[in-house]
């Protein structure tokens, strides 16, 4: 899979280096093409927001920037991916979508936002265009996200899991990220035992106890 981001704070992207994405780099797996938006701005200082038609806070990244760092990426592979706290909401179904793809472009809008017509323009020369969110809270910009979701998507590519028993076991619950609580050694940690069911070797009684602790544990946390 190639991935291109394009962001005017190509630095965000320094931890793709590193861990389970640095690895699937160097087996071949994932490319990483970051893009400096500031390299296409046109105008002698470089800028790339003005304000926006009608009024209003804050300044919108412009066009015709945009125009040029996107059209040299995009082809009939390519899904882009506008980074925006109005976009759809990120989740384990679209992680698993977006890893099946072969090209993804993100978007990385700071500021209020990227110019509408770029979303526009793409969608009308019939490329796969995507506005999403990874939650219901506010970033900076879409730099953050855009880390969160390669992550997500990432892992899910067949190679890039050292183990790929635990993606088998992931996806088991149909939710696919609902986890039950997890214990290693020692047997004992400050007066806390480990439960009882998970040393009995018993694998049925262990898979139900954990099914259960897995509801359990989402109610909590609803
Ligand atoms: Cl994708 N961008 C920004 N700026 N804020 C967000 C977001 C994205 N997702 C949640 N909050």
């Amino acid at each position: 899979m190639k991935i291109d981001a394009v962001t005017i704070f190509p630095e965000y992207f320094a931890p793709l280096k590193l861990s389970l994405l640095g690895k699937a780099q160097e087996s071949g797996i994932v490319e990483f093409g970051i893009h400096d938006l500031r390299s296409f701005a046109t105008n002698v200082h470089n800028q790339v927001d003005d304000t926006p038609y009608g009024g209003g806070a804050g300044m919108v990244m412009m066009p015709e920037v945009w125009g040029k760092a996107l059209d040299p990426l995009m082809s009939a592979q390519s899904d882009l991916i506008i980074l925006t706290p109005a976009g759809r909401r990120f989740d384990q179904p679209m992680a698993a979508k977006f890893s099946k793809a072969s090209h993804l472009v993100f978007a990385c809008g700071r500021y209020e936002g990227i110019d509408d017509r770029v979303r526009q323009h793409y969608l009308s020369k019939n490329h796969r265009v995507h506005e999403v969110s990874i939650g219901d809270y506010v970033l900076g910009g879409g730099e953050v996200a855009s880390l969160v979701m390669i992550e997500a998507i990432t892992r899910l590519i067949p190679g890039v899991l050292g183990n790929p028993e635990s993606l088998a076991e992931e996806s088991h619950n149909q939710e696919g990220y609902l986890e039950y609580p997890s214990f290693t050694k020692p047997q004992n940690w400050r007066d806390i035992p480990v439960p009882e069911i998970l040393l009995s070797g018993n694998h049925g009684e262990i898979a139900k106890w954990r099914a259960a602790q897995a509801i359990e544990r989402a109610k909590e946390n609803l």
